[in-house]
């Protein structure tokens, strides 16, 4: 750890926490409130950040470098406080001077609240990303949305899914730095008209326009001890000055108000995925509101450097879209080239092609987005005018290659047009785009076999892979302070820079001694868990059970009902006296349902309902548990995996792009159960067939079985266990009061044709879960199996990832 410097010292930070409780907040210093000094800490620990973050950005001036923008529309960074405080390396003198107040530091990091401002593994993964471009200098950006209203606040009433509100901006925050005077003012509506430049050619201007100011706030996100901060730049909506004429001029003063305020709704909040956002005219706002907001800065840095012409643009700006969200940018550059920079259309679009690349998250097809033509014609109509000239020409160019291929026409082209004329934001993406890639090696490919086959034959190379990882700073060394002591005890810290070194670790895995200290830490890891479940539902739990873990977004396709199929037949197979290597579980569930898509919200309600069944039925006693907790966050899970035994990764073969949960648990030392599908095929390469439970059709067999012949109600009528689990859940066992609640869940499986093929699965899932029970009875194995996880996972390090990126498709290397 670094050595400390003047201002690093505990008397310094004393000084300083105690000036900013008065000086800041204009409070009395005493005597010390958990509230306030928690603040004076976030204010003393961002002063010792901000002098670094400074002179990072002047570094990026100063070696005239190429700049990576990230844009995303959601990112989860978590709590900061923690991460901020070991990126300095100063949690000892931390700890110790909020002692010498009373207080206790572990209590006052509870007391920040989640940035929920994303849906799951999307905003995580351009979090984990933040942190390893700031810890490998790569010199970039974060770029999105400060949403007032984060993701819901989940609460379980009778078993059901509350949506509260995430005002997690209602106390201010000390990480968001708001800069009130940098502003870019940001248009929609209107019409594109055409006129005659001096030299006679026609050209086109956005006018009559409305229009909103975006004012930048940023966040710092730090490197780890390495002196680099890198800037997460999050915009917020404000309204113009000037009032709508319209309305000044009628002297309705009060309407002329009301339009400003709802300009301001723009940012005000995240929306849930899952509902398929056709339609939704706010949400497009949104995307160009922080694209053109996004474009001006960019600008504003390459014009600061003075550069002679836009030939340089692509040498100096690579900018990076998580998933087709921001995919409106490619039209946005290519107005502010032809229209404002007057460069010619074929400059412009190689000038595009060289600056982005686009990342895709998934394959499912309510996924990919699609804008109503009479949408963005209405909200962005140079931009359409824009998007169908690259449709024609586009279309020209394939035509030419491929004459006579009217299907292949349709098939790329931009434009969809059975259901009313749409822009697939894809298909934009992917011909703006020098690269595209999936995020695991399955995934790539199904991209191009399948979902692009056509683009992938026209542009030769375009697609690649860049798998998913996670940064190990988060996931493991602040989750997991004791493992992480653990690991450092034998083979040293140089895993937190480099994960790769954790390979050592497996020159230990047999060793007794050291598997004991491994068990311990697992043991005390999970005594800690059961406390915080007890605290929050007061729900107590054993921690001698297995712990077995499912925690990730409420979707079919990531199929908890088969869990849940599975917890019933453990249940029944209990009552019956008939336990074959029965270990006795604690079952966790956690995640959120989007609000408009009620079969998930449902399976939140079976969850619970099964679990009050189990939990309240005295022939179970301490054999089985199950516990959903509420409101999955990024500090809940850095609460429950450092504890799992077993971790879910059970999605229907090709249908999770990736996953990065499934990484976090094994990096941690948990196993998977799991199927052939994104990232668990890579982990389960690396950590050895031996160290992985496997089962479930392929991806191959899926598409097969969907092609035709799959008869789920013969799988129903030929297995008896599985018979009476979906009957129990069916006819009201579950929910005596209404016996036929959940019989929209069972409809799926038989009557609907079961997509996900949770019957096709349900059969090698129980005898694997099986097997899993009597490895758990082999300590020693288990151990082996645990410590060869942690050992095998370098890999997955985001640092791994992020110099693919910026190798393979950014060009852009490491500030020295
Ligand atoms: C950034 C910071 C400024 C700082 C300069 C240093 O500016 O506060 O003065 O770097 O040159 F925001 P941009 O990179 O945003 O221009
Ligand atoms: C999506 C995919 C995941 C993938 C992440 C990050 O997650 O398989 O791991 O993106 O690439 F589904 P969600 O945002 O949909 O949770």
């Amino acid at each position: 750890m670094t050595a400390p410097e003047s201002n690093q010292s505990v008397e310094s930070l004393k000084d300083d926490i105690q000036r900013h409780v008065a000086l800041t907040l204009g409070s009395d210093p005493f005597p010390p409130r958990k509230e306030r000094y928690y603040l004076g800490l976030c204010y003393s620990v961002r002063d010792r950040l901000l002098g670094q973050w400074l002179e990072t950005q002047r570094s990026y001036y100063d070696s005239i470098t190429k700049r990576v923008y990230y844009m995303s529309l959601e990112f989860l960074p978590g709590r900061f406080l923690m991460n901020y405080i070991q990126a300095l390396g100063m949690e000892e003198e931390c700890r110790e001077a909020v002692r010498d107040f009373g207080l206790d530091l572990d209590e006052l990091l509870e007391e920040e609240w989640n940035p929920g401002l994303g849906n799951g593994g999307l905003g995580r993964l351009a979090s984990c990303y933040m942190d390893s471009m700031a810890t490998c200098k790569i010199p970039g950006y974060g770029y999105g949305i400060l949403y007032d209203y984060g993701i819901f606040y989940q609460t379980i009433v009778n078993g059901y899914q509350h949506e509260g509100c995430d005002n997690w901006l209602r106390q201010d925050s000390p990480w968001v730095l708001r800069r009130g005077h940098f502003m870019f003012l940001i248009n929609f509506y209107g019409r594109s008209e055409a006129y005659e430049d001096s030299a006679g050619h026609e050209r086109f201007r956005w006018v009559d326009t409305e229009s909103v100011m975006a004012m930048a706030c940023d966040i710092m996100v730090p490197g780890h001890q390495n002196g680099h901060v890198t800037n997460m730049r999050l915009w917020k909506a404000i309204s113009t000055r000037d009032f709508e004429l319209e309305h000044f001029n009628r002297g309705d003063y009060i309407g002329a108000v009301q339009s400003k305020v709802e300009s301001e709704n723009i940012s005000k909040v995240l929306y849930p995925n899952d509902t398929s956002p056709r339609g939704k005219e706010l949400r497009l706002r949104q995307q160009y509101f922080f694209v053109a907001a996004t474009f001006q800065d960019i600008l504003r840095r390459f014009r600061k450097n003075n550069y002679s012409s836009f030939d340089c643009f692509p040498d100096q700006v690579a900018v990076q879209l998580n998933d087709t969200h921001p995919a409106i940018s490619i039209a946005e550059l290519m107005r502010i080239l032809v229209d404002d920079e007057a460069l010619t259309w074929e400059t412009a679009w190689t000038i595009c092609q060289k600056t982005f690349s686009y990342t895709n998250h998934t394959v499912l097809p309510e996924a990919l987005e699609t804008w109503s033509v009479e949408l963005i014609g209405r909200m962005l109509p140079r931009h359409l005018q824009i998007i169908f000239e690259i449709n024609r020409r586009f279309l020209d160019d394939v035509g030419k290659r491929f004459p006579g291929r009217v299907d292949l026409l349709r098939s790329l082209s931009l434009i969809a047009e059975d259901d009313g004329k749409q822009v697939r934001m894809a298909h934009l993406a992917i011909i703006g785009s020098h690269t595209v890639n999936g995020v695991a090696e399955l995934h790539s490919k199904i991209l191009k076999a399948r979902l692009f086959k056509d683009f992938d034959n026209l542009y030769p190379g375009k697609f690649t892979n860049v798998t998913n990882g996670i940064t190990p700073r988060r996931w493991l060394m602040q989750a997991n302070p004791a493992l992480s002591e653990l690991i450092g005890s034998v083979i040293g810290n140089e895993w937190i820079h480099d994960l790769s070194h954790l390979s050592e670790l497996a020159a230990y895995a047999d060793d007794p001694e050291f598997q004991q200290r491994w068990q311990e830490v697992r043991k005390r890891n999970k005594k800690l868990l059961a406390r915080y479940v007890l605290r929050k539902l007061g729900v107590g739990i054993n921690p001698a059970t297995l712990f077995d873990m499912h925690i990730k977004r409420i979707h079919e396709y990531k199929r908890q009902i088969l869990n849940v199929l599975h917890v019933i037949t453990i249940y029944n197979r209990i009552r019956s006296g008939s336990v074959a290597h029965h270990v006795p579980r604690t079952l966790f569930f956690a995640g959120k349902a989007a609000p408009g898509y009620l079969q998930a919200k449902l399976i939140i309600k079976l969850i619970n309902a099964v679990g009050q069944a189990v939990n309240g039925d005295p022939a179970v006693g301490n054999e089985l548990r199950v516990v959903f907790l509420p409101n999955y966050c990024v500090s809940q899970a850095e609460k429950l995996i450092p504890a799992a035994d077993l971790s879910e990764q059970i999605s229907t073969a090709g249908m999770e792009a990736s996953g990065t949960g499934n990484m976090k648990f094994a990096l941690n030392g948990a196993l998977t159960i799991g199927t052939l599908d994104g990232a668990n095929i890579e982990i389960r390469e690396v950590v050895g067939e031996d160290n992985f439970f496997l089962f479930g059709h392929t991806e191959e067999d899926v598409h097969r079985l969907h092609s035709g012949g799959y008869d789920p109600v013969q799988i129903y009528e030929s297995n008896i266990e599985l018979k009476k689990a979906l009957d129990m859940i069916s006819t009201g066992f579950f929910s005596p009061e209404a016996p036929s609640l959940f019989r929209p869940i069972v409809d799926s499986l038989l009557a609907h044709g079961d997509y996900y093929l949770v019957l096709a699965d349900y059969a090698k899932y129980v005898a694997e879960q099986a097997r899993v029970s009597k490895c758990y009875e082999d300590p020693a194995l288990w151990t082996r199996m645990s410590i060869l996880n942690t050992a095998n996972m370098g890999k997955f390090s985001s640092d791994r990832a992020i110099m693919e990126y910026a190798r393979n498709i950014w060009k852009v290397s490491p500030l020295t």
